[in-house]
């Protein structure tokens, strides 16, 4: 096959399986990392061996090292993964993000348009069901209506914008990808997934005492990373550049997610109290779950479940991971670490 692809954000969960996915295709796969002061790439560490797996250091807040690598490897597949992904921190770093998240995107757009690649280059820009936020309908398509209800909902709001506004204006192949919430062993260790089976493994092995939530009653569309990065792919094989939703059409409480973890961990929780008093307990009466306001967010999501039947028709791509199995999976991979 011998084709050339440049995954921004390849040191992250989705760069890390889609590198796999695409070296396991044949392809020569370079990744943009970022220059830190402790190194950052375990989730592509054992990939450093392939010589199809390249890697350069860049800033999606920098153009000129973009236009730079662009123009070095002439990539016929961007997947433009990178962003500063977590809601609740956007809120504390709301310019970073719309500068990383938002004009990001232009910046790589906009490489490629002044190299000359247009025809030459397909890009998959990350986009989210953030950007439903307070939903209009249930479920959402590609027509719902999109009100992002944080600064990382509203930079991916223009992210998705510039990219169906350069595939309109100059011809270029840019399909947005509007993925529902993806976890996996390897999700980062803030976002809520990951967070209750770490907490879980260290309740456990008593390193911890008590996991400390915030809004367990927000429900979301949950599927499995690995299924995910396969519809990124899909996308950049179809004649022409378009939006798809990618998800399960389930929706879960993060309530739910809590019991089910505890349940594979061998611990039964149930529920007392109400509200910020409300307290999950294991049949010995032991807190083992609690609520704490500082993980409230200024203005929440509360219900988010997605229709895949577009991608289902166009692209051929179904999730192969129910929810369970997903709690399963990721508690499983915590208490085998
Ligand atoms: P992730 O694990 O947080 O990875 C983000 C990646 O972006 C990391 O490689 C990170 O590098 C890199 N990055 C952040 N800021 C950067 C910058 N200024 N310059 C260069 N690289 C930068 O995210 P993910 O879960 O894999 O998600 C991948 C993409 O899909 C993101 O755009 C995210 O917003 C979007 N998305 C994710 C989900 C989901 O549920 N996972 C759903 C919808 C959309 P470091 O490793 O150095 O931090
Ligand atoms: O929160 C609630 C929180 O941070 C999920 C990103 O990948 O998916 C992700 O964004 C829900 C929210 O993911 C805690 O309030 C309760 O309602 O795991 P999360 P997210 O905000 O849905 C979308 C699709 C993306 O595009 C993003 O990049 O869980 N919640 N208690 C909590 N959330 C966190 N993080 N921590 C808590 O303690």
């Amino acid at each position: 096959m011998n084709r050339t692809a440049l995954i921004t954000g390849v040191t992250g969960q989705d760069g890390s399986y889609l590198s796999e996915l695409l070296l396991e295709k044949g392809y020569r796969v370079h990744g943009l990392v970022r220059r830190s002061s402790s190194f950052n790439r375990k989730r592509i560490d054992h990939l450093r061996s392939n010589e199809d797996f390249i890697l350069h250091y860049g800033d999606m807040t920098d153009s000129s090292n973009l236009i730079r690598i662009i123009k070095t490897i002439e990539p016929d597949e961007i997947y433009h993964l990178a962003a500063q992904s977590h809601v609740q921190i956007s809120f504390d770093v709301p310019e970073y993000t719309a500068n990383t998240d938002g004009l990001g995107t232009l910046r790589i757009l906009e490489a490629v348009r002044l190299l000359g690649l247009v025809e030459r280059t397909r890009i998959y820009n990350a986009c989210t069901s953030e950007l439903y936020g307070e939903v209009k309908e249930i479920p959402q398509t590609e027509n719902t209506p999109f009100h992002p209800r944080s600064p990382y909902g509203v930079a991916k709001l223009y992210s998705f914008w510039i990219a169906k506004n350069y595939r309109e204006a100059y011809g270029m192949f840019n399909s947005n990808g509007i993925l529902f919430n993806h976890e996996s062993p390897r999700r980062g260790e803030n976002f809520v997934t990951r967070k209750i089976t770490l907490s879980i493994k260290d309740i456990l092995d008593g390193k911890m005492k008590i996991l400390s939530l915030g809004n367990i009653n927000a429900k979301r569309d949950w599927g499995y990373a690995p299924d995910y990065v396969e519809a990124m792919w899909l996308m950049l094989q179809q004649d022409e550049a378009d939006d798809y939703v990618i998800s399960t059409n389930e929706t879960h409480s993060v309530r739910e997610f809590v019991e089910i973890a505890f349940r594979e961990a061998g611990i039964e929780i149930t529920w007392e109290g109400e509200g910020l008093k409300e307290v999950g307990i294991d049949p010995n009466g032991n807190v083992l779950v609690k609520i704490d306001p500082k993980y409230f967010r200024p203005s929440e999501v509360d219900h988010l479940r997605g229709d895949p039947s577009k991608a289902k028709k166009e692209l051929g791509w179904e999730p192969k991971t129910d929810f369970r199995t997903l709690v399963r999976k990721m508690m499983k991979a915590e208490l085998e670490q």
